[in-house]
């Protein structure tokens, strides 16, 4: 039976079902003067940094923060998002009660008994399977969830739900990186901690924009410049980190192979290879060097658009430096050769042979709150805890035996969340739960991601907001935020920390975790979904990763509030965990009776790494380059930022970055109003007129939604491995807009701009 034919607007008014409210609006009161209860030692709710921060707590409320001296990693520090992040939590569009829908209603929601609410979503779901088969429902899980719900999420839907099709929103994030470190180390995790980066010698940045995304790190790369590192950047934009660095590359988005290949060939040339550290320790070599022979200086230069003079200065800084630490974000994850551009920047770390000791370095910057965490224990659409392969018959066959399962019932492996939206167009995925994830806003080319929810039969939601992919949903169920729960997560570093609970879920809210074996019960699938808690739930992980690459079996929260954290693989009890991995004398090297590399014979691999161009390059129709990315006061898709007053104060609007030379050619004024137009759309806001970011190349932020969206223009290329879109590069064209676009985009923008103080009320809301 489908639902009759319907479509949500792009921009739904109100941003509550129970009618209009300024969108920055928040319940909380002003922490000025009150004395809190008590306070508790957790973490940020945001990014993958995962600062160390203690909330106020006044009568059942967070009330502010104060910053942890004692957490090693930010000792005090936070960025804007971790001082601001309370005032989330009173927001008066918290869910408080679930909701159904209900055309007729206001704001087309009513609010149900949450009892009913999962009555009728386990009906759906179990008219579905028996209707279409297991895999006619999917999963769409998150990574800002704790380990112990990925865990959950991971187990509910191989188990309960008997469905290959689970995917998480780390498939839009860390997966390239994760599956380039798989392919050279056999582990994914950074490869050091950050205390190694404060001794390099060189520090090599690409495609992070360090200041804004992972605000404490640029403290770090800092300190290590007043001992006289330097600082190389890579990046179309020269961002705030670039800004201080000592060498700058303003590279062509998408071509950062080609650079990387290029320094490699420098390196052999000029004698600046580790031999005996590649001969000892890794395979793979000739078929490099060979491969790299045909990227000269002049070739490098003229792919990338950077001068030749300053290839051969990085190359020679990088080839001749004792230490060094080398970190990459999205800028060169985000493409749809991804995987390759890993495997470039693995490349010229294993040549100079500086990683495995301190001060040499190399990592991948996480996202998420819990981006590593979440990406380890079978959220993922192929894998099963502990990073273990759903396809692979020995850890089918262990998982199942900690499950009480026959391994023949895990389903196999299943598809990547855009694959998930193209199989509801061709009519094979009919149901959809959501959970920690907004693909409507962080999906790209969102018009087709639209139309696919509006065409599922059933959809249930679960979120503390009405998020805008839920406005889509038949069921919301009311979820907690960070400080309503306690969990673990694993930070940029590898470091496994606890997150404390504060505060009680209000009104009908519940932990997320409750509500999926509420889900299970009423499904008649209970068994395997009976846990007290996050700490049984941990429990159960520990013995379900043992063996596996990410190994917890050894971590407890104990161990965790002891040592400030456990840096996995922590394989025995009495293990205090593995700061650094690939030294001489890891446990793993005893363990294998090998190399410490994360394979059998103990070898890291070099891996060539061809160039290819972006899938679409500009050419006379479209012809610049949109690349996108972040601002440093909102948050991925914003939903949470967006409800801040004073981050959204910071950055009420998105805009479209441009270099004065371009937007002079165009006739665009800092502040008028410009049309960018892709082969999938086109999107009106003001300019930003700059002059530190290449003149081929525009920018967008993408953290709005509607018509403020900028993914209604990117492409839905993926890396044919990892699956990753293809969010940083693809062909564009740009103009002054028409006085009607100006006119829409203007009726579009906030209505009313925030005061630069938080509007506080002092009764919590509802
Ligand atoms: N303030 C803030 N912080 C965040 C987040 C947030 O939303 N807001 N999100 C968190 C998450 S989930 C993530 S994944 C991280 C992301 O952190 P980052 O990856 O640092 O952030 P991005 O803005 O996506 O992109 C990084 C840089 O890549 C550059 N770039 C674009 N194209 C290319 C290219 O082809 N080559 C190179 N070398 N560079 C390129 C952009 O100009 C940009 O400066 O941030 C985390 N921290
Ligand atoms: N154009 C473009 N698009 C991008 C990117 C880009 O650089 N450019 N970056 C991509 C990247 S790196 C990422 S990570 C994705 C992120 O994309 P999303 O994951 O879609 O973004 P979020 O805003 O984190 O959405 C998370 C939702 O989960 C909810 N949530 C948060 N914590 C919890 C929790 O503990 N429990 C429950 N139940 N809900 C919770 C929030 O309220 C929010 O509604 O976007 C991607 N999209
Ligand atoms: S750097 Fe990240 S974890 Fe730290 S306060 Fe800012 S958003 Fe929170
Ligand atoms: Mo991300």
């Amino acid at each position: 039976m489908r639902k009759p034919e319907r479509q949500t607007p792009l921009d739904p008014a109100p941003n509550d079902p129970f009618g209009p409210r300024p969108a920055w609006s928040t319940g909380v009161r002003l922490d000025t003067g009150v004395e809190p209860d008590r306070t508790v030692d957790t973490h940020c709710c945001f990014c993958g940094q995962q600062c160390g921060i203690s909330l106020k707590v006044k009568d059942e409320q967070v009330i502010g923060f104060e910053p942890r001296y004692d957490f090693p990693f930010n000792r005090g520090m936070l960025c804007p998002k971790g001082i601001k992040r309370y005032l989330q939590g009173a927001h008066p569009d918290r869910l408080l009660s679930a909701l159904q829908r209900d055309d007729g209603a206001p704001g087309g929601f009513r609010p149900v008994p949450y009892p009913q609410a999962i009555e009728r979503t386990a009906a759906e779901i179990r008219r579905i399977q028996e209707t279409d088969g297991p895999d006619a429902m999917a999963v769409l899980s998150g990574a800002s969830l704790t380990t112990e719900k990925a865990y959950l999420m991971g187990k509910f839907a191989h188990m309960a739900l008997a469905t290959s099709n689970i995917d998480y929103n780390g498939r839009l994030c860390m997966v390239s990186a994760g599956a380039g470190n798989s392919k050279a180390f056999g582990i994914d995790r950074a490869a050091n901690p950050w205390s190694d980066i404060l001794g390099a010698e060189l520090i090599w940045i690409s495609g992070a924009n360090v200041a804004e995304c992972a605000p404490i790190t640029t403290d770090y790369v800092w300190q290590a410049r007043e001992h006289g590192a330097r600082v190389i950047v890579v990046d179309p934009r020269l961002t705030p980190i670039a800004r201080t660095c000592d060498l700058f590359l303003p590279i062509r988005p998408g071509t950062d192979i080609a650079l990387f290949n290029g320094i490699l060939h420098l390196m052999i040339e000029n004698g600046w290879v580790d031999r005996d550290f590649v001969e000892r320790h890794t395979t793979g070599f000739a078929e490099v060097e060979q491969h790299v022979a045909d990227w000269t200086p002049a070739r490098t230069a003229r792919t990338t658009g950077i001068a030749e003079s300053a290839v051969r200065r990085a190359a020679e800084w990088w080839g001749t430096a004792k230490t060094s630490f080398l970190m990459h974000a999205r800028g060169i994850e985000h493409s749809s050769h991804g995987v390759q551009n890993v495997l470039g920047a693995i490349n010229i770390v294993l040549a100079s042979g500086r990683i495995g000791r301190e001060f040499c370095g190399y990592a991948t910057i996480t996202g998420q709150g819990n981006g590593q965490g979440g990406r380890e224990h079978g959220q993922k659409c192929d894998q099963l805890p502990g990073a273990r392969k759903l396809a692979d018959p020995e850890a089918r066959a262990y998982v199942a035996g900690v499950w009480g399962i026959a391994p023949g019932d895990l389903p196999q492996p299943g598809v990547d969340a855009y694959e998930i939206f193209r199989r509801i167009e061709r009519g094979e995925i009919k149901g959809l739960l959501s959970i920690c994830f907004n693909p409507l806003v962080s999906l790209p080319d969102s018009d087709f991601v639209r139309r696919m929810l509006d065409r599922l039969d059933f959809y249930v939601a679960i979120d503390f907001f009405l998020n805008e992919t839920a406005r889509h949903a038949d069921i919301i169920l009311p979820g907690s935020l960070h400080e309503e729960d306690e969990g673990t997560v694993t930070a940029s570093e590898g470091r496994v920390i606890k997150i404390n609970k504060a505060v009680e879920c209000p009104g009908d809210a519940r932990e997320d975790w409750r509500i999926v074996q509420d889900l299970a019960k009423a499904l008649g699938r209970e068994r395997g979904f009976t846990f007290a808690g996050p700490r049984e739930i941990f429990e159960e992980l520990r013995v379900a990763s043992k063996g596996g690459v990410a190994d917890y079996s050894g971590i407890t929260y104990e161990k965790i509030e002891q040592q400030d954290g456990v840096f996995w693989p922590c394989p025995e009890n009495d293990h205090s965990g593995t700061p650094r991995l690939f030294e001489p004398d890891s446990w793993n090297v005893v363990a294998q009776g090998a190399g410490p590399y994360y394979f059998p014979d103990g070898r890291a691999r070099f891996n060539v790494a061809p160039y290819s161009p972006p899938t679409e390059v500009p050419d006379d129709e479209y012809p610049l380059i949109l690349t996108t990315g972040r601002v440093i006061s909102q948050f991925l898709s914003g939903t949470q930022t967006r409800r801040i007053g004073p981050l959204l104060d910071m950055d009420p609007e998105p805009f479209i970055e441009i270099h004065s030379r371009l937007a002079e050619q165009l006739g665009i004024g800092d502040g008028t109003w410009a049309t960018a137009e892709t082969r999938r759309g086109k999107l009106t806001l003001r300019a930003r007129v700059v002059a530190t970011i290449r003149p081929d190349t525009i920018f967008v932020p993408y953290h709005w939604p509607g018509r403020r969206s900028v993914n209604r223009l990117t492409i839905a290329a993926q890396d044919p491995i990892s699956k990753i879109p293809e969010f940083k590069a693809c062909a564009v064209k740009l103009r002054s807009a028409t006085p009607e676009e100006a006119k829409e985009a203007a009726a579009a923008a906030s209505p009313l701009r925030p005061g630069s103080l938080p509007i506080v009320g002092n009764e919590p809301a509802r």
